[in-house]
C-alpha cells in the first residue's frame, strides 16, 4: 500500500454510455469530474505523482482504469477484459505504462481477466474468477507472474458481484476490509478482516494508498470503524460511479 505513483484517466462525456448491470440512473459529468479531480487530489495529497490522461470518448469505461493492467514491482500486466466493449482501452494504457515500466507484458488470450478482480496483499496475488475474469486468464497471468517471483491463489467472486474486488480492499499489509458475503466464503483465512457494516457493502471498495484510506462517501458506520482501527479516512463522493458499479479502486493503477 506505498506507492509513489499512480495513473487516472479523466472521464469522458461518453460516460453515460457505461456498462451496468443496472439501470439507477444516467451519471451526471460535471459531478463526476468534480469527484475524480478530489480523488486525483487525495493521491497527491500523499506525495505520489499521479500520471492524469486525457479522457477517451471510444471508451465510455475508460475512466476505470484499474481493469487494463496489473502494476507489480517488476513490471506491468496488461489484462484481456471479459467486457468486449472494453478492449480496446488496453492499447490506450499501453502506451502510458511503457513510458514507466522496462517490462511490459501482456495476456494473450483466449482467456480474459479484468484488475478488479485481482488483490495485491504482501503474501500473495488473490484472484477472483466472476462474469470477467476466467480459468484461462487466470492461468495466463499465473504464468506471467511466477517468473517474478509472487504466488498467486484463485478464488471466487461472489454471485452477482462484479469484480472480486467490489467486495474487498486491502487496507495493510495483514488487514482486509470486506462484505461479510465475501468472508462467508473462506478467501481471507490467516488475514484480519473487517467487515462493512449492515447495509453498507458497497463500502467494501476502497484503497489503501500511502497513508491515506479513500473510501466513498456516505456509509458512516464502517467509516467509523475504520476511524476507530486507526485508519485516516478520506471520504470521496461516488454517487456517479457507482450508477456504473465503479469505485475507489477501480479509477487508478498505483504502483
Ligand atoms: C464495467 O462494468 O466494466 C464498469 N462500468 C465498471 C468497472 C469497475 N471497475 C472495477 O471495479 N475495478
Amino acid at each position: 500500500f506505498e506507492f509513489s505513483r499512480a495513473i487516472t484517466r479523466r472521464p469522458a462525456a461518453s460516460i453515460v454510455d457505461g456498462l451496468r448491470a443496472e439501470h439507477i440512473g444516467t451519471p451526471d459529468l460535471a459531478q463526476m469530474l468534480a469527484d475524480h479531480a478530489h480523488y486525483v487530489a487525495t493521491l497527491k495529497r500523499t506525495g505520489a505523482e499521479v500520471i492524469e490522461l486525457p479522457p477517451l470518448d471510444d471508451y465510455p469505461d475508460g475512466v476505470f482504469v484499474e481493469d487494463t493492467a496489473l502494476c507489480l514491482p517488476q513490471g506491468a500486466i496488461l489484462m484481456r477484459p471479459g467486457a468486449p466493449s472494453r478492449m480496446g482501452e488496453v492499447d490506450e494504457m499501453e502506451t502510458a505504462l511503457r513510458q514507466v515500466y522496462g517490462d511490459v507484458r501482456r495476456i494473450e488470450g483466449p482467456g480474459h481477466i479484468e484488475g478488479g478482480d485481482i488483490l495485491v496483499t504482501d503474501r500473495e496475488i488473490l484472484v477472483g474468477r466472476s462474469a470477467r475474469t476466467d480459468a484461462a486468464g487466470v492461468a495466463e497471468l499465473l504464468s506471467i507472474i511466477s517468473d517474478w517471483g509472487h504466488s498467486l491463489r484463485e478464488v471466487f467472486t461472489p454471485p452477482g458481484v462484479l469484480h472480486f474486488k467490489t467486495d474487498c480492499s486491502l487496507l495493510d499489509g495483514e488487514t482486509i476490509l470486506s462484505t461479510k458475503r465475501l468472508e462467508a466464503s473462506g478467501c481471507f483465512e490467516g488475514y484480519r478482516v473487517i467487515n462493512t457494516a449492515e447495509g453498507e457493502e458497497a463500502a467494501a471498495n476502497t484503497i489503501r494508498f500511502n497513508e491515506l484510506v479513500l473510501m466513498p462517501a456516505g456509509f458512516p458506520r464502517t467509516a467509523e470503524t475504520l476511524d476507530k482501527a486507526g485508519f485516516e479516512v478520506v471520504e470521496i463522493n461516488n454517487s456517479e460511479c457507482a450508477k456504473l458499479d465503479g469505485g475507489m479502486s477501480c479509477l487508478s493503477l498505483r504502483f
